[in-house]
């Protein structure tokens, strides 16, 4: 059997360096800081049915939603590993409300980290899937330290964007716009070895992945677009398959490989989700980045999530992600049955 050669995160991620001349090695760096973070909460999460930090802090965070010990644990754990390196000058967390600014005795560096540190997390007590997303940018104010405004960029202007995810193994996948690639952890030796190079999505999927609890507040074109994938006169016979885990990067993750999309469509009648309920800054356009540089594409029903200028750090919205047809066909769908609300 030919022997798979053993390329290490940190060596991928040099050799990606390499084909940039300009690159300084911070890049490479900040990434490796992430894929260290990885490691230490990946560690933390494989254990927590061990160890007491099941169950919540009691404490609640800017979404409203209760924080979970291992959500304040990823959490800092990130911020730990990338404020005092020199190479971010401001960071963004779902966790917290404000902006994470670099403590004043630490030098700022030329990028951003914006994350959600735990995406998933009400399911950990189930042992269901969980994720860390994370999106880079570079600085593009003119002052020595970092502000709001390096955070708020066009998902399109990412220089990196991936996610961790913590499952039946830990798998780290990433793109600096150079071809998709994922990581798998090996506990033993603490090393992230490449496993799934240059990741490519199927053009159509025959998985969906939504919450249709939710059916009656979707719009008309959106029902009749799940209406349609289970209607079983389709010339390509059996429907499309239903899988939802309720954790994003799981849902994602699993479409990415083998094909499919995923809906968090805008609720039209829960004041609450005007615009559904996913982060752009560091849900969706992170995801969307990778999905476009693995052929895929990721769309708010109406244009790409890449091109929303953000206005807020936490600002919703829908999210249709995954095969390339499957969101067009969505887009299509929405054209032709909803007002332009
Ligand atoms: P619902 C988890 O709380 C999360 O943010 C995503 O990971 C997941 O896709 C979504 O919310 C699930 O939301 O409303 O279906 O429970």
């Amino acid at each position: 059997m030919a022997h798979q050669s053993l390329i290490t995160i940190e060596h991928h991620i040099m050799m990606q360096e390499r084909e940039h001349p300009e690159a300084t090695g911070v890049f490479t760096g900040l990434l490796m800081d992430i894929a260290l973070a990885g490691k230490i909460i990946s560690r933390e999460v494989n254990k927590a049915g061990l160890v007491e930090i099941l169950g919540s802090t009691g404490s609640v965070n800017v979404q409203g939603e209760e924080v979970q010990k291992l959500d304040e644990f990823a959490n800092s754990t990130l911020i730990d590993s990338l404020d005092h390196t020199g190479r971010v000058c401001i960071m963004s967390s779902e966790e917290d409300s404000n902006a994470i600014e670099i403590p004043p005795q630490y030098p700022c560096g030329g990028y951003t980290a914006a994350f959600d540190p735990l995406d998933g997390s009400s399911n950990i007590d189930a042992n269901v899937p969980v994720g860390t997303i994370f999106s880079i940018h570079r600085k593009i104010s003119k002052g020595p330290r970092g502000d709001e405004d390096d955070l708020l960029q066009v998902g399109r202007r990412q220089v990196a964007a991936g996610y961790i995810i913590y499952g039946s193994s830990t798998m780290m996948v990433y793109t600096t716009g150079n071809g998709v690639h994922g990581f798998t952890l090996d506990p033993s030796v603490g090393e992230f070895l490449l496993s799934h190079p240059n990741i490519r999505t199927p053009r159509r999927g025959r998985t969906y992945s939504a919450n249709e609890s939710n059916y009656h507040h979707w719009s008309e074109g959106i029902r009749r677009y799940v209406d349609r994938l289970k209607e079983t006169d389709k010339p390509s016979g059996r429907p499309y398959n239903a899988r939802y885990i309720g954790s994003l990067v799981a849902d994602f993750h699993r479409n990415l490989l083998t094909g499919g999309v995923f809906l968090y469509p805008a609720d039209v009648k829960d004041p609450k989700k005007p615009t559904g309920k996913l982060r752009l800054l560091y849900e969706a356009a992170p995801l969307a980045f990778v999905a476009e540089h693995a052929g895929g594409y990721a769309s708010d029903g109406y244009q790409p999530i890449l091109d929303l200028e953000p206005m807020s750090l936490h600002q919703r919205v829908p999210l249709f992600i995954g095969s390339l047809d499957d969101v067009k066909e969505i887009e299509q769908y929405i054209a032709e049955h909803d007002k332009r609300s």
